[in-house]
């Protein structure tokens, strides 16, 4: 019932299509590794995790997520860099410069590291206040120099706008705007994204939730991310489960892709 070609290839565009949108994801997933702002601040610098509540060392992801790109054949991987310009809207030393909401819970002179404010807008931004970190081409927004990434990496910059912050490498916390994230996964035709990295509370799990609401099997690498808060992190995980993801360890992920 399908053309053949001289080389016998079926080249159908109906067959491509059922081909590629559907028969491949039921006979073989296509598996993506997201690997989160392992970048220096995070792990030495400025909002080094080890300062944060947890005192958790982002270093120790590194060798695992090292591990699974020599060892695990994905499909695809792609790098996320928190990417800040200097007037950045989450850093505490800007925020005198920006309206506080007059419904904001803390004033812009009483504003602590880690306290929430809400700025003026349309509408209003909540936003949590970190140190000035990942502040674009310095050395603490560089990919921690034992992070193997391979020649010509997949990178996806994010945070980049000043006035929004974006946790999730798929979108800005406000949903403005898009990174290329997903448009990169539809090209390889991925099903299954794997996420791993810093900060796991942060960035890490509002990647993996973005990426269960756009529709992928989406998979956490629990020894391959490192957080701010215990509490956080366990609610995160409680959350991401809900919503039906999948947590496992590093020593699993092999025999899922394989
Ligand atoms: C992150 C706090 C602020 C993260 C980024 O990558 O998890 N955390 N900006
Ligand atoms: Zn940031």
């Amino acid at each position: 019932i399908f053309d053949q070609n001289k080389d016998g290839f079926i080249d159908r565009t109906e067959f491509k299509f059922c081909w590629n949108k559907w028969i491949k994801k039921i006979v073989r997933p296509v598996s993506a590794l997201l690997v989160i702002d392992v970048q220096n601040d995070f792990i030495s610098g400025s909002l080094s995790l080890s300062n944060c509540d947890a005192k958790q060392n982002g270093e120790e992801v590194i060798k695992p997520i090292n591990n699974l790109v020599d060892t695990v054949p994905f499909d695809g991987i792609c790098y996320s860099l928190d990417w800040h310009p200097a007037d950045h809207v989450s850093f505490i030393d800007n925020v005198g410069k920006r309206k506080v909401h007059s419904t904001s819970p803390v004033r812009a002179d009483q504003a602590q590291l880690y306290d929430t404010v809400i700025f003026d807008g349309k509408p209003p931004t909540t936003q949590k206040l970190w140190p000035r970190h990942c502040v674009q081409n310095s050395w603490g927004a560089e990919l921690h120099k034992d992070l193997k990434v391979g020649k010509d990496p997949n990178l996806v910059y994010k945070g980049s706008n000043s006035d929004v912050d974006s946790y999730s490498a798929f979108f800005d916390n406000k949903r403005l705007s898009r990174t290329g994230l997903h448009d990169k996964l539809k090209e390889i035709n991925a099903t299954d994204v794997y996420v791993c990295g810093l900060a796991y509370d942060v960035c890490v799990g509002s990647t993996a939730v973005d990426a269960l609401a756009i529709g992928f099997r989406t998979i956490m690498i629990n020894d391959c991310a490192r957080g701010v808060n215990f509490d956080d992190i366990e609610s995160t995980k409680k959350r991401f489960i809900e919503l039906n993801g999948i947590i496992v360890e590093s020593n699993q992920v092999k025999a899922m892709v394989e």
